[in-house]
C-alpha cells in the first residue's frame, strides 16, 4: 500500500503549482487570483483542510471556492474552522508553506512535517464540506480539492452551488448535530427554515413597509434568496421582494456594474435595472456575504439623490436598537456592572468617523479598530457578550456570547412589553448568522428594526450625517512594498510615504486618509474622508498619487 507521502506526490503531481516571484499568501479571505492560477493552490489547501480536521479530533472542516466582490474571472479558496468561523490566524502560515512548496515531493514533506509538528494523528478520520460560488472555474478548483482529500483519506461531502454564509452555516450545524446547542439542520433547507422561523418570530405584530429590490450582483445570493423567500410564510409575514441582477447563465455578468461593492466604491446606483425613485433597495456582493442598502431621493439634493447605507450604517443601527430592547427588557439595570452584558462595536479604519463619533458620543459604546478582514472583527467582538461588527463595505454581523443567551432565556420578565423584548432579542439571536457575515440573515435584520421602528431609509439616514468619503483603487508594481501599523491607520513601510500622507492630511478639515494593500487584489486602496465632498475628493486623488509615486 501506498504512504502518506507516495499518494500526496502521485495525486500533486496533476495539480502542479505556477510558481510566481514572491509566492502565494493566504490574504484576506484565503487565497485569491486568475482562476488558472488556483488548481494546485486548492489541491494544497485540501491537504491543509484534512490536517486540521484530524487535529480538531476529526470535526468537519469546511472549504469554500469563492472570489466573492472580485471579477468573474477571479476565484478563490478559504478553509472555515469547525466552529464555522474563518481558519484560526495560528494556522494561515501552514498554509502559506504548503501551498509555496516548490515540488511535490517538497509538498508531501512539508505535510508530514506539519503534522509532526502539530501532533497530527494521520490514522484518524479528516472530515470535509465544501462548496462554491457560481464561477464556471468551480467546478475545476472542486476536481482539485477532492484529489487531495482523496489522497489524505478525508471524507467529504460536495455542497456544491451555496453563498459563503451558508457553508460556514452547514460547518457548525454538521459539528453540533445532536448537542443541545445544535445551530440547526444540517443542510441548505435547514439553514432556509431557521432564518424564516426567526424572522416570524421578530416581526410578531410588525409589518414591513413596502416593497424591497435586492441587487444580487448576478452572482449566487440570486437563486439562494429566491429559495429563501418560498421558505417565508405569507400569512404571517407580507415581505414584498424583487430580486433582481440574478442572471448566473452570463459568468461574465457577476460583479459587473451591480452587487454591494459596486454600490459602495462607485457610490452610485447599478445602472440595471433603471431603479424607481423612493423604492428601498439593497445590493449583495457575488458571494452574498456583504450588503448595502440605498435608494434615489430627489429631495436629499446634496447626495446626488443616491443615498447609501453602508456597512456603518447597519452596524449603528443593530448596536442602537439592540441597546434599546435590552434597556425594555430591564437587562441594563443590574446594580453590579459585573453582571452587566456588554455591547460593543467593531470597525475597521474605513469606518467613516461620523459613525464612530455617534456610536461613542450618542450611543454610549465601546468602539474597537481592527485590521480589515472579517476575520480579525469576527475576533474582537467576541471580547463582548454582544458585539457587533460591520466592515464599512457592509461585511459583517452581530455575536452574542453564552452568557448573553443565557440571560436572554432565563430573566422572568415582569411585564409583557419585558416579554416582547426578550423574545425578540432571543429570536434575533437566531436570525443574526453568528458564524460569519451573511448578507441575506443582514438584510432581514435590517428589515425586523425598520418594521420595529416604523422607520423609512431616510429616517435612518437621519440618525447622523456622514462624512464625504472616497475610495480608490490604485495598481502599482508590487503592493508588498507597503507595510501598516495602528490597526492599518498608518504605513510604517515604505519610509517616509506616511509623512507625506500627513502633510496633504493636515491642509483639508475634519480629514483623515490611509492607504493599504488589499488582501483579495494585487492593487492598493486608498480611502479619505473630509468636511466637504470636494476636500474629500481632493484629498483621496492627492494620497492616491502619492502611492502611485512610491509603487512604481
Ligand atoms: C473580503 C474580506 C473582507 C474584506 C474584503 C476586502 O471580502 O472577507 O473582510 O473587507 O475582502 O479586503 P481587501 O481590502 O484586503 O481586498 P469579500 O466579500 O471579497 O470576501
Amino acid at each position: 500500500m501506498a504512504t502518506h507521502e507516495e499518494q500526496i506526490i502521485a495525486a500533486s503531481a496533476k495539480h502542479p503549482i505556477v510558481p510566481v516571484e514572491n509566492g502565494y499568501q493566504y490574504g484576506t479571505a484565503g487565497f485569491r487570483m486568475k482562476a488558472d492560477l488556483l488548481d494546485g493552490i486548492t489541491f494544497r489547501v485540501g491537504l491543509l483542510a484534512s490536517l486540521r480536521s484530524r487535529k480538531v479530533d476529526s470535526q468537519t472542516v469546511g472549504v469554500m471556492i469563492t472570489a466573492s466582490h472580485n471579477p468573474a474571472q477571479d476565484n478563490g479558496v478559504k478553509i472555515v474552522d469547525p466552529t464555522g468561523d474563518m481558519l484560526e490566524q495560528s494556522w494561515e502560515k501552514f498554509a502559506t508553506q504548503l501551498v509555496n512548496a516548490k515540488s511535490d515531493q517538497e509538498l508531501a514533506q512539508r505535510y508530514t512535517a506539519l503534522a509532526k509538528e502539530n501532533k497530527i494523528d494521520l490514522d484518524v478520520p479528516a472530515r470535509v464540506i465544501y462548496g462554491r460560488d457560481t464561477r464556471p472555474s468551480g467546478h475545476t478548483l472542486v476536481a482539485a480539492l477532492n484529489a487531495a482529500l482523496d489522497a489524505t483519506n478525508t471524507t467529504y461531502v460536495d455542497y456544491k452551488i451555496l453563498t459563503t454564509p451558508q457553508l460556514h452555516y452547514l460547518v457548525r450545524a454538521t459539528n453540533t448535530e445532536g448537542r443541545p446547542d445544535s445551530y440547526g439542520e444540517v443542510s441548505e433547507a435547514g439553514y432556509y427554515k431557521k432564518l424564516s422561523d426567526a424572522f416570524v418570530r421578530c416581526m410578531k405584530h410588525k409589518k414591513v413597509d413596502g416593497p424591497l429590490v435586492v441587487d444580487c450582483a448576478n452572482g449566487v445570493g440570486g437563486p439562494k434568496l429566491s429559495e429563501f423567500l418560498k421558505y417565508i410564510p405569507k400569512d404571517k409575514v407580507d415581505f414584498d421582494v424583487q430580486v433582481v441582477n440574478d442572471n448566473i447563465i452570463r459568468p461574465e455578468l457577476l460583479n459587473l456594474d451591480c452587487g454591494a461593492d459596486f454600490v459602495k466604491t462607485k457610490q452610485r446606483a447599478p445602472p440595471v435595472p433603471k431603479p424607481e425613485v423612493g423604492v428601498r433597495h439593497c445590493s449583495l456582493d457575488g458571494d452574498a456575504d456583504r450588503l448595502i442598502y440605498w435608494w434615489l431621493d430627489p429631495e436629499l439634493a446634496e447626495r446626488g439623490g443616491f443615498v447609501m447605507l453602508d456597512g456603518d450604517r447597519i452596524s449603528t443601527l443593530a448596536a442602537q436598537f439592540i441597546k434599546d430592547l435590552m434597556d425594555r427588557a430591564g437587562l441594563n439595570k443590574q446594580e453590579d456592572d459585573r453582571q452587566k452584558l456588554r455591547i460593543g462595536v467593531v470597525q475597521t479604519a474605513y469606518a467613516n468617523g461620523a459613525s464612530t463619533k455617534h456610536i461613542k458620543q450618542y450611543l454610549k459604546l465601546p468602539v474597537v479598530c481592527t485590521p480589515t478582514g472579517v476575520k480579525h472583527l469576527h475576533h474582537a467582538a467576541r471580547d463582548f457578550d454582544i458585539g457587533v461588527y460591520f466592515e464599512a463595505n457592509g461585511h459583517g454581523t452581530v455575536l452574542f456570547s453564552h452568557q448573553a443567551l443565557s440571560t436572554f432565556k432565563d430573566t422572568q420578565p415582569q411585564s409583557p412589553a419585558q416579554k416582547d423584548a426578550l423574545d425578540t432579542l432571543l429570536a434575533l439571536s437566531d436570525l443574526i448568522n453568528q458564524t460569519v457575515g451573511d448578507a441575506i440573515s443582514d438584510m432581514l435584520l435590517v428589515e425586523v428594526i425598520l418594521a420595529h421602528k416604523v422607520w423609512s431609509l431616510r429616517d435612518w439616514v437621519m440618525t447622523y450625517s456622514d462624512l464625504p468619503n472616497r475610495l480608490f483603487r490604485v495598481e502599482v508594481a508590487n503592493k508588498d512594498l507597503f507595510r501598516t501599523t495602528d490597526a492599518e491607520r498608518r504605513l510604517s513601510h515604505p519610509e517616509g510615504c506616511q509623512q507625506e500622507i500627513d502633510i496633504e492630511v493636515k491642509k483639508y478639515t475634519d480629514a483623515r486618509a490611509f492607504a493599504r494593500a488589499s488582501g483579495t487584489e494585487n492593487a492598493m486602496r486608498v480611502y479619505a474622508e473630509a468636511a466637504t465632498r470636494m476636500e474629500a475628493d481632493e484629498l483621496c486623488d492627492r494620497v492616491a498619487h502619492i502611492i502611485h509615486r512610491w509603487g512604481a
